[in-house]
């Protein structure tokens, strides 16, 4: 996700932190970059337009040209702004209960959005919480709709509430659902409704009433990130109507360009709670809007990988690589190790974006093969090293790299390609570390 826009901006950004001493045409320049690289992202002009203006009043104003490195300043200043636009919380918006159990969750959207694979998916987190849900099926509009639902709540062990659709309502039966979950004493009960090709008065009536009926505690409207500025619109159309509490960004995993849910929160004012990264229940995120900033720039977002390695692999690992991560300390064999364990959580492309300069690292390798065979080969150059020169990679002479090259089966050039992105990005890391880097970095991590 953001894969072309994170390009662009590091790009940009190199050639920034480069120089030593900045003008204002130096930051004008860089900052009209930026917003090509936004709009070509498809965020909202009007969005991109104030981001900018605002980056160039602090950076004018703040004295940054005169600092030691003007360029990691202005960097600093377009995170924290562009975290701002994304909803400017290091906390993510969870979910809030309302104060007599059960809570009622309502999921709206436009047909195909991802409604029932994010109610499913919600449940699933919520129970990661310890919460106990029941999933509504109150979208009778397709038979296959609430066999969708079941066939979910099966799979997860989640029960599920349905009627028979005919010569019913979407009302009837999100109202008896509220009650059957009370009488199960569940925490959340969440709702799936049916969805339009386009907003029509028809389908906010019927959400309207579902709303009445059920007096959710959250209404959370599901948009497809990949139908660009129409997600926005409909976004402000649903919340004009419905008083949203929250979005769920779904399908963040496809090749969407991301813009329009960068510019979404800003524009409609309502917060981004989740997002959807896979077709998968467990492929959902909390969305913080500074960490999403820091993927997005090519920082990496070594928080939730962290949290998701956690899930994995044993704490003290995870402590070890933050801290390595942190110090620039991290060796090709830290990264060998890190390759493996990421193998075996499940989708790797879901975790790429996380670990700093990975994703610009995969791309070097040839394309047209898959994501999962470009690892294999970096796990096989990586492989065919001594441990001796995976932990100190300045030992990797000529007659080495052929070796290696020979041994793992591709060309000289595919290690120097991989050695070179690995320096940039331990360079990277030593920026991190240094007496700025690290003040940003802990504002960061915090
Ligand atoms: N890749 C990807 N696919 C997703 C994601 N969320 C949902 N999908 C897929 O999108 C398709 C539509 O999802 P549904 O959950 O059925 O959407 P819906 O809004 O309930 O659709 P209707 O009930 O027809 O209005 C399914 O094939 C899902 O697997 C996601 O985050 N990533
Ligand atoms: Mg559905």
């Amino acid at each position: 996700m953001f894969d072309a826009l994170t390009d662009k901006l590091t790009a940009v950004f190199q050639r920034l932190g480069s120089r030593g001493r900045l003008t204002e045409k130096d930051v004008d320049d860089a900052l009209r970059e930026v917003r090509v690289a936004l709009l070509e992202a498809d965020v909202n002009f009007r969005v991109a337009r104030d981001l900018i203006a605002r980056v160039k009043e602090r950076a004018l104003g703040e004295q940054v040209l005169q600092s030691l490195s003007p360029g990691q300043q202005v960097v600093k200043i377009v995170y924290e702004e562009l975290a701002a636009i994304l909803g400017g919380s290091t906390e993510a918006q969870g979910l809030k209960p309302s104060p007599r159990a059960p809570s009622v969750l309502l999921m709206a959207g436009l047909q195909g959005s991802g409604k029932t694979t994010t109610a499913a998916k919600l449940a699933l987190n919520l129970r990661k919480q310890g919460h106990r849900s029941l999933l509504v099926a109150a979208d009778l509009r397709r038979p296959a709709a609430i066999q969708q639902l079941q066939s979910l709540g099966k799979q997860l062990n989640i029960p599920v509430y349905a009627e028979a659709p005919e010569g019913n309502s979407a009302v009837a039966v999100a109202r008896k659902g509220v009650e059957h979950g009370r009488s199960l004493g569940v925490t959340w009960v969440i709702v799936d409704t049916g969805g339009r090709l386009h907003i029509d008065d028809e389908l906010m009536q019927e959400l309207e009433q579902v709303k009445e009926a059920t007096s959710p505690a959250e209404i959370l409207l599901v948009v497809d990130a990949m139908t660009g500025q129409d997600a926005v619109r409909a976004a402000q159309e649903f919340h004009a109507r419905m008083a949203l509490t929250g979005l769920v960004l779904s399908k963040l995993d496809g090749d969407a360009r991301g813009g329009a849910a960068l510019s979404i929160a800003s524009v409609t004012g309502v917060p981004v709670k989740f997002i959807g990264v896979g077709e998968r229940p467990d492929a959902l995120e909390a969305f913080y809007p500074d960490r999403m900033a820091s993927r997005i720039l090519g920082m990496g977002d070594v928080k939730t990988l962290v949290e998701i390695a956690q899930q994995e692999i044993d704490e003290k690992q995870a402590k070890e690589l933050q801290k390595k991560m942190r110090q620039a300390t991290f060796n090709l064999e830290d990264f060998l190790q890190q390759l493996q364990q990421l193998k075996r959580m499940g989708p790797i492309t879901q975790l790429m974006g996380m670990v700093p300069g990975f994703s610009a690292l995969s791309k070097r390798l040839p394309q047209n093969a898959d994501t999962d065979k470009q690892l294999k080969r970096v796990e096989a150059i990586i492989l065919s090293m001594t441990l001796e020169e995976r932990r100190n990679p300045d030992l990797l002479n000529g007659s080495r790299r052929k070796r290696i090259a020979l041994g793992s089966g591709v060309t000289p050039s595919d290690v120097n390609q991989l050695l070179n992105q690995f320096r940039q990005t331990q360079k990277l890391m030593k920026q991190l570390a240094s007496p700025q880097g690290r003040k940003a970095l802990t504002r960061m991590m915090r």
